[in-house]
């Protein structure tokens, strides 16, 4: 059967079934693209329903489907002035966001691959203009436009790391700026009635309404969160996460797309930190631990970084004429400099050799400890590099923990990801029609995607987080239990036995799937039981790929 056939003929769901019959309905350059099977499975179903659906709906499923043959979008998010710009420069290589003041930093500004650099603002009515960079190759922290007027910054760089991500940099939510708040929370999801120039929508029963915002969040929604806090985890952080919803809003944060950082690290006085021995970076560590207690289960990690060493590390912001400058501070009595070093104004206002315009240089890119850190660097290596410095520094600023972190969370969770916020999207878009039979029909197709074996991980990502968001109720052991198991890429981690023989492990996986079932058959809710029928089962898949 060709696929026109099937898109003027009744939908066989039988057809859903055939692993193999993907082929039929996505494109081979759109398979290309895609970031896995499970993508394929929901980009397949969005084909098929297309045509069984409303003008409106399909439209919305067209969205959905852009979407998910574009990278995964991360979105950099956390309170005002926390450094969330400052990150996104350190982890796409360039400085390129405006950073501190200006009214840029109110907007939500998408980083994505492309392959001129090239700068637009999208207006709410969903004009473009092109935007130039700046002098020092940023975009331009003021706009000489109506900011009340624009929707977002769209930057599209040729730059590696794009090409596997789509960075989403964020308006701090908490500033008393409720235009920056709204975007950000309409990027985020939770933003379900509001119209793009901020106002509360106050004709909710409007359905069309409710379908644009739907179809808008399909596309500018984020997928996975990167959230940024600093010292003090506040109330609001948690509230900011528990109303991320990626996608849609039925889409929470969970350890399954969030992660946090606990950024200005150098900042921390490490004796306010019980444990630290007067060592800032075992201080931030420490903290970093106390505050992953607080916001998990909503992030998977919270990992302490240097944003500002980082971005100055691996933007070109660290130079050899810093260098010099650092040698010669280096070079200077050890006494004198930690006078110097006590506060900014004393660093810039001593009487010394550095002219005081290249030591404020040092501080806007190093800040007070990274000044320390590289005098000391240079005091043990006195031939060293500025190449190795920057080095140093680099590795000083935590940034690869956390490009690690975001490759092993996100980057080979991408498939499953995607495909369980296009889900999410397809379920809102169906619910939205507010056409019964059209709901039914998408309902049905979906149930038939996730009855197949090769969807179990959409099912335990599910499963996963209806338990980290406190919809599902479970005790304690076993909720971490799910979250080891569904969060983990590695057998030896998912089972909680890293490195352990293969043969304890298939023991165990077995034996775990058998008490999971029984558990689901007895004791459980409703709601566990449905949750311990998908654990079970990840562990007997787990068995049977370990087992002898
Ligand atoms: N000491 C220190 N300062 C930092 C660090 N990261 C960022 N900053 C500084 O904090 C200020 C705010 O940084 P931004 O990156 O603009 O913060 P933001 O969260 O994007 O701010 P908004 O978009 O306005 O909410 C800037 O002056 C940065 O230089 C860090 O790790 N250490
Ligand atoms: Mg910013």
């Amino acid at each position: 059967m060709r696929p026109e056939d099937e898109r003027h003929g009744t939908i066989l769901l039988g057809r859903l079934d055939d692993w193999e019959g993907q082929s039929a309905v996505t494109s081979p350059s759109e398979q290309g693209r895609l970031a896995g099977p499970l993508s394929m499975s929901v980009a397949n179903l969005c084909h098929r329903l297309q045509p069984q659906v409303s003008a409106r709906t399909a439209v919305g499923f067209a969205e959905v489907l852009r979407r998910l043959g574009g990278p995964l979008q991360v979105a950099v998010a956390g309170r005002i002035k926390s450094g969330k710009s400052t990150l996104v420069n350190a982890l796409i290589g360039r400085r390129v966001a405006p950073t501190d003041v200006g009214e840029c930093t109110r907007l939500v500004t998408r980083f994505q691959y492309g392959t001129v650099d090239r700068v637009e603002i999208v207006f709410n009515d969903g004009r473009k203009q092109v935007l130039p960079f700046s002098a020092d190759g940023m975009i331009p922290a003021e706009l000489g436009i109506d900011i009340d007027k624009v929707s977002h910054i769209e930057a599209y760089l040729t730059n590696a790391v794009l090409q596997g991500m789509t960075v989403i940099d964020t308006p701090g939510l908490g500033s008393l700026d409720a235009a920056s708040v709204s975007r950000t929370e309409e990027l985020l999801g939770a933003a379900k009635h509001r119209k793009p120039d901020g106002d509360e929508d106050e004709d909710e029963e409007e359905g069309s309404d409710e379908l644009d915002d739907t179809s808008r969040n399909a596309v500018a929604g984020a997928e996975a969160v990167l959230y940024v806090v600093t010292q003090g985890v506040r109330a609001d952080d948690q509230q900011a996460l528990a109303a991320f919803t990626a996608a849609t809003a039925s889409r929470e944060a969970g350890p399954v797309n969030a992660i946090a950082v606990l950024n200005k690290a150098d900042t921390i006085a490490p004796e306010s930190v019980e444990g630290s021995g007067g060592d800032v970076w075992k201080a931030a560590t420490l903290l970093s631990e106390k505050q992953a207690s607080t916001l998990k289960p909503r992030v998977a990690d919270v990992l302490p970084v240097i944003g500002l060493i980082a971005e100055s590390a691996e933007s070109g912001g660290f130079t050899s004429p810093d260098a010099e400058a650092l040698r010669q501070l280096a070079e200077m009595d050890d006494d004198i400099l930690e006078t110097m070093l006590i506060s900014a104004d004393i660093f810039t206002s001593w009487e010394c050799d550095v002219a005081a315009g290249t030591r404020l240089r040092l501080l806007e890119k190093l800040d007070l400890f990274g000044v320390r850190y590289a005098v000391e660097a240079i005091r043990k290596e006195p031939e060293i590099t500025a190449g190795s410095l920057r080095r140093k520094l680099l590795d000083a600023s935590g940034l690869e923990a956390v490009r690690q972190r975001l490759s092993i969370v996100f980057a080979a969770r991408a498939d499953g990801i995607k495909a369980a916020a296009a889900l999410a999207s397809v379920t809102a878009l169906a619910h939205a029609s507010g056409d019964p039979a059209e709901r039914q029909r998408v309902h049905d197709a979906i149930e038939v995607l996730l009855a197949k074996p090769e969807a179990h991980q959409l099912r335990l990502l599910e499963a996963l987080t209806l338990v980290a968001s406190g919809a599902v109720d479970m005790p304690e052991d076993l909720s971490e239990e799910v979250l080891r198991v569904g969060s983990n890429a590695d057998i030896g981690a998912q089972l909680g036995k890293p490195g352990a023989p293969r043969a304890e492990l298939a023991a165990h996986a077995l034996e775990r799937a058998g008490w999971w079932r029984s558990f689901a058959s007895f004791g459980a809710t409703p709601a566990q039981s449905r949750v311990a029928h998908v654990v079970h089962r990840a562990y007997f898949l787990i068995w049977q790929q370990i087992r002898d």
